[in-house]
């Protein structure tokens, strides 16, 4: 049947993505309600040739829905998620609030779809962070086929990732810097991003590791049902508009071959391997084939130690990091029939 649907956060980077690709897809829809704060009301999108305007979260008291998507930061998604849950939605949550919540399981439907085999009792299914799903999903024909020893990797994660505010933080500071000012940052940006690179994403807590790299461990383990997976990380920002890039090592118990690994991640669906010949061949952010792949290259057997092996892994943030995951999420809960709860 189709299905009322409520945005929460359609006006931020990744809520007008989700706009589109819901537009495009398949799903019926019965009622789309675009809801943001009270300083977007008014503002319009257009969804299947229909113009709709955003209405603000704090002034409407009918919050009744069947399917709620948050990507409104964690402070939003923790007050308003469990009301819309309560009045019966299904709701897909793309902050931090609930991922490791036992009662909400983290979903990517490539790789543990059985996680949302029925309605969650909290009523929310939480969205990997985006450097998370790229990870896990390049990982997961890896992962299953050999075993791990530990896994390192940098990340180079682009300025929407943090959002309007990072796209504009980047392209405003560019422009200055190129005027010769070295302008002020974000309140999401240590320091300007312009002609630079940032060593933190989020907030350092004290043992030193960001909020970011203890999301790629914790995320990544309850995914995959790995709770002992060695895994350390260094995420850093860099001046790229949109497109994270991964540069992983992983180190398995025992060697692997480049030709089984080439098997592996061709068989993978929704990887898009870069293997022109043996070791020609890497995706770069500004140069994405396909905004819903994740796209694989760079992949190398270390000469130095045969059970280690490196892959350069590069996705769109905004799509298969968040919205078009969120979108996937939304078709397997229809499929499962666990839409509409109590
Ligand atoms: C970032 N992964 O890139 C975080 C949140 N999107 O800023």
């Amino acid at each position: 049947r189709p299905l009322d649907i409520s945005i929460i956060g359609a006006t931020g980077a990744v809520g007008t993505v989700l706009i589109k690709l819901l537009g495009a897809s398949h799903i019926p829809v019965n009622r789309l309600r675009l809801l943001a704060s009270s300083n977007s009301i008014g503002r319009q999108s257009t969804f299947r040739d229909e113009i709709c305007f955003v209405e603000s979260l704090g002034e409407t008291d009918d919050i009744k829905t069947d399917i709620a998507f948050f990507s409104a930061g964690g402070a939003v998604s923790a007050k308003w998620g469990p009301l819309f849950a309560a009045q019966g939605a299904l709701v897909i949550d793309n902050s931090n609030a609930f991922r490791m919540d036992p009662d909400v399981p983290l979903v990517l439907p490539q790789v543990n779809p059985s996680a949302l085999a029925v309605r969650p009792r909290s009523g929310i299914v939480a969205n990997p962070n985006c450097s998370t799903i790229q990870l896990v999903r390049a990982l997961r024909p890896l992962v299953t086929a050999f075993d791990v020893h530990q896994i390192i990797l940098t990340t180079y994660q682009a300025a929407s990732g943090g959002g309007l505010i990072g796209i504009d933080e980047l392209l405003s500071g560019t422009r200055t810097a190129l005027d010769g000012g070295a302008g002020p940052s974000a309140e999401r940006f240590p320091v300007p991003l312009a002609f630079n690179v940032i060593p933190q994403v989020g907030e350092t807590a004290p043992e030193g590791v960001t909020l970011e790299e203890r999301k790629l461990i914790q995320e990544s383990r309850k995914i995959l049902g790995m709770p002992h997976l060695q895994l350390t990380s260094t995420c850093v920002r860099v001046p790229v508009v949109n497109g994270h890039s991964e540069a992983i090592y992983i180190e398995f118990e025992e060697p692997v071959r480049l030709e089984q690994v080439h098997e592996l991640l061709v068989k993978e669906p929704g990887v898009r391997l870069f293997a022109d010949g043996i070791h020609e061949g890497y995706p770069t952010p500004r140069f994405l084939e396909d905004p819903a792949d994740v796209h694989v290259g760079r992949v190398r057997v270390n000469p130095e130690n045969p059970r280690g092996l490196w892959i350069w892994v590069v996705a769109d943030n905004l799509q298969v990091g968040a919205a078009l995951n969120a979108l996937l999420i939304a078709q397997l809960a229809i499929a499962n029939n666990v839409i509409g709860g109590t």
